[in-house]
């Protein structure tokens, strides 16, 4: 059985069954890491439990429990039915947080490294079928120079082990995303691609499906009412939709491409997955949806809640995307790491557009890198012996990222790095080998970028080349020429844009950060940094300078809302930059930014295309 049968987003069909294993698991910390030479991948003969999925870390009321790197254990049963025994039976873990070994019945299944993407753990042959079985994971949060995202894990004075993140968020852990087991037919669908044209009077949709086993493959397209629009026949082809109904900026329509596998007439195996239909291109400054030009307006977010942390939160993504609805968004980048499956599924339903990014996050130097960037420190970080090591992990995860989401209509860019020191020469191989990855795995060949920190500017950032759209994180007015100086930020902003343009590098541009850490119970005239009037006054300077600036084509501001981060002199119980507080309750910028968005037209600064 091929695993990859098991990473198709997991729905029920008439061959398909998935069993959702959400619930309170045996959980128990592993200081020693003796759990493995002790046997507990047997059974960890725990008596805590902890909820599946979530982050471990802000149930307990115990500073060692939330700050707790290391080894951790999860144990849970589930059943098999006998009749399962002709088919596949496997594992599908949506994410675990950073890296896993998984045990059945005792014997080890998989290994997998990276806290944010889907694996599956084949348990064919270890599974009793009739019978109970006994799910083990053994799981791990440290941080090192090899791993996504980047940091180091240290020991201190009293023996006790932290984590060092080189980002800005909390390092929450954990299976954090849904666990399922699934029964498949041993013969499967394993993959299934779109890329689409439009043409006169319609879409043309080219596909491709993988199988394990040989037979007859067939792709039907639904129209949203469930009526039978138009097929095809192969394993490869070109689907056309007369008069198709596109995929646009906050008016979606889905099509349901219904994959089936046959033998001998007789269906083996069948998926299906609800895709829009659309194009993405960038042409000359120019952001395009199916031709037409588009203005991002938006938000850099992060998955994170109370209590759960960075837990799979259905209750909370409905609620951010009410919130980006009623402000006038169109736009997100998934800042650090790709979210969980049901997020993009919502923002295809919602006409979301996303900027699609890895958890290469932390590749610099330092535990504070929003100050030394701002300040210009100089910090090597692609001249280290770990780097190749660090690159196979990268890619690894840009092919697993790309492979997850490349159906998603909503997903109109990849973001390969957030922040990277792209100062030095040293970099530039290590970019190169990155961009073309992600444009080789890419059936529909999306626009790729990364957000270049503030030190990357037009006089010493040596990768922006690599970029097909350039998005800037910048902190004019805050880590720099804060407070009464914020006429001489304004002028820095401005005077680096010109430098930008004096490059002439006909690309559009997007400012994918810019904010200010704001208290939502400072409320201050004249304004101070930290209160709401300041935040404002940082977003109105900031909007002065993009609107001045036909190149610039989006805004997404730095965050959607608060968020947990390590604790700090630079943090206050996390980072207060939210437009919206960590509750989801607006800040006076909310009511800012909706006057501005809702007046500022789709395709804004658009030059009559
Ligand atoms: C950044 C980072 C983001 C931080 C933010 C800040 O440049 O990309 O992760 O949270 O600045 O607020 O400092």
């Amino acid at each position: 059985m091929e695993k990859n049968a098991a990473l198709l987003y997991p729905r029920p069909t008439a061959t398909r069954l998935a069993v959702r294993l959400d619930g309170m698991w045996k959980f128990r910390f592993d200081p020693e890491s003796k759990g493995a030479s002790d046997g507990w991948n047997k059974g960890i003969n725990a008596k805590e439990t902890m909820p599946v999925p979530a982050s471990f870390q802000d149930f307990f009321t115990g500073k060692d429990e939330r700050e707790y790197t290391g080894d951790f254990w999860y144990e849970t049963e589930f059943f098999v039915p006998a009749e399962w025994q002709d088919r596949a039976v496997l594992l599908r873990f949506d994410a675990v947080t950073h890296r896993a070994r998984v045990f059945v019945n005792g014997q080890e299944i998989c290994r997998h490294e990276g806290g944010f993407l889907p694996f599956a753990a084949d348990i064919t042959s270890a599974a009793k079928y009739g019978g109970a079985n006994r799910l083990v994971a053994l799981v791990n949060n440290e941080l090192s120079e090899t791993t996504l995202p980047v940091g180091r894990t240290e020991t201190l004075p009293n023996g006790k082990r932290v984590v060092k993140p080189y980002f800005d968020f909390f390092n929450y852990a954990g299976i954090q995303r849904p666990v399922t087991l699934l029964s498949l037919p041993t013969n499967a669908i394993t993959d299934f691609s779109v890329a689409h044209r439009i043409t006169t009077g319609g879409a043309e949709v080219d596909y491709s499906v993988e199988t394990v086993g040989e037979g007859e493959v067939t792709v039907t397209v639904l129209d949203e009412d469930g009526k039978h629009i138009s097929g095809a026949q192969g394993q490869n082809g070109t689907i056309a939709i007369p008069d198709a109904r596109l995929w646009n900026v906050r008016d979606a329509y889905l099509y349901r491409f219904w994959v089936r596998l046959s033998q001998n007439g007789k269906l083996v195996d069948e998926w299906y997955d609800d895709i829009g239909i659309r194009t993405v291109e960038i042409r000359g400054t120019e952001i395009l949806l199916n031709g037409k030009p588009v203005y991002l307006k938006g938000f850099g977010k992060h998955e994170d809640s109370d209590i759960a942390g960075r837990g799979f939160n259905r209750a909370v993504i409905k609620r951010d995307f009410e919130l980006m609805k009623w402000i006038g968004a169109n736009s997100l980048r998934t800042s650090h790491y790709p979210y969980c499956e049901e997020f993009y599924q919502l923002a295809d339903r919602e006409g979301f557009l996303v900027i699609d990014e890895t958890p290469a996050v932390g590749f610099f130097d330092s535990t504070m890198n929003f100050l030394d960037a701002s300040r210009g420190t100089k910090v090597p970080f692609f001249e280290k012996p770990t780097i190749q090591e660090l690159l196979q992990n990268h890619l690894d995860a840009i092919r697993a990222m790309i492979n997850r989401d490349k159906n998603r209509a909503c997903v109109i860019a990849w973001s390969l790095f957030n922040e990277p020191e792209s100062t030095s020469e040293a970099a530039i191989p290590y970019f190169k080998e990155v961009f073309d990855t992600a444009l080789e795995c890419d059936p529909q060949k999306r626009p790729r970028t990364f957000a270049a920190i503030m030190f990357s500017r037009p006089d010493t950032c040596k990768c922006y080349q690599f970029s097909d759209f350039i998005c800037l994180n910048r902190y004019y007015g805050w880590y720099v020429l804060g407070g009464y100086e914020i006429d001489t930020a304004e002028k820095a902003l401005r005077s680096e844009l010109e430098g930008w343009k004096a490059k002439n590098l006909n690309k559009p541009f997007v400012f994918t950060e810019y904010g200010a850490d704001t208290d939502s119970g400072i409320h201050k005239l004249p304004s101070v940094q930290w209160s709401q009037e300041y935040q404002i006054e940082v977003l109105e300077m900031n909007h002065r300078v993009f609107d001045s600036c036909d190149f610039v084509k989006g805004e997404q501001v730095w965050a959607f809302a608060d968020f947990q981060t390590g604790e700090g002199i630079h943090r206050v119980d996390g980072n207060k930059k939210g437009i919206f507080t960590r509750q989801r309750q607006p800040k006076a910028a909310a009511f800012y930014f909706k006057q501005r968005w809702e007046n500022l037209p789709e395709n804004y600064k658009s030059k009559g295309l």
